[in-house]
């Protein structure tokens, strides 16, 4: 590959300071630090089985709660994909994935389409799982996908534990990212659309 598929972006508002590093061609090497715990595990998912290296350092007013600081990290990241990522040519474009863990099951379509949307039915068992409302997923994921400019799918198809539920959502979109980012080598340097752009 000859450029590099990496972005820095920094983000800084009166309600949180976030700098998000991703290299698209990674290895899955994490450096976390949101302050919420279970949220720096379900980041970590996306580097690991999306193969992205990802840096989050965020420090948000989590004296109010988790809310402002897990969908700007959605928003941050979503930014750093999109410069990352750059005109799209010779990517996959589409990518989807199921992934299990126990009794759950969850499936994640996503498109690189240039338009965002979000569809996403994961009716969580638990409000909070950890100290993650299991609300903010949805923020986190809306965040992204107006940043990004993806149209992307999420359904959990079963699961009994909160944990569960949310860890095959977040590693079923890290495989169907890694997939759709994939550069394809039967079309390199052409934009997988007959719109000639995305
Ligand atoms: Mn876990």
């Amino acid at each position: 590959m000859s450029t590099p598929r990496i972005a820095e972006v920094t983000r800084n508002t009166a309600e949180t300071q976030i700098t998000v590093k991703v290299n698209l061609d990674g290895t899955g090497q994490a450096r976390l630090a949101t302050g919420i715990g279970f949220f720096d595990h379900m980041l970590d998912q996306i580097a690991r089985h999306g193969l992205i290296d990802l840096d989050i350092q965020a420090k948000g007013d989590l004296h109010i709660d988790g809310h402002h600081t897990v969908e700007d990290v959605g928003i941050t990241l979503g930014q750093a994909v999109a410069k990352a990522v750059g005109d799209k040519k010779g990517i996959r474009r589409y990518g989807h994935a199921y992934v299990p863990l126990d009794e759950a099951l969850s499936r994640v379509v996503v498109d690189f389409s240039g338009r965002p949307g979000l569809v996403m039915h994961v009716p969580f068992k638990s409000g909070m799982i950890g100290t993650f409302d299991s609300q903010l997923a949805y923020e986190f994921f809306q965040g992204f996908v107006n940043h990004a400019f993806v149209t992307l799918h999420i359904d959990n198809l079963r699961g009994e534990n909160a944990h569960h539920q949310a860890e095959t959502v977040f590693k079923a979109f890290a495989r169907a990212l890694r997939a759709a980012l994939e550069l394809d080598p039967r079309a390199a340097g052409t934009i997988p659309s007959t719109k000639g752009s995305l």
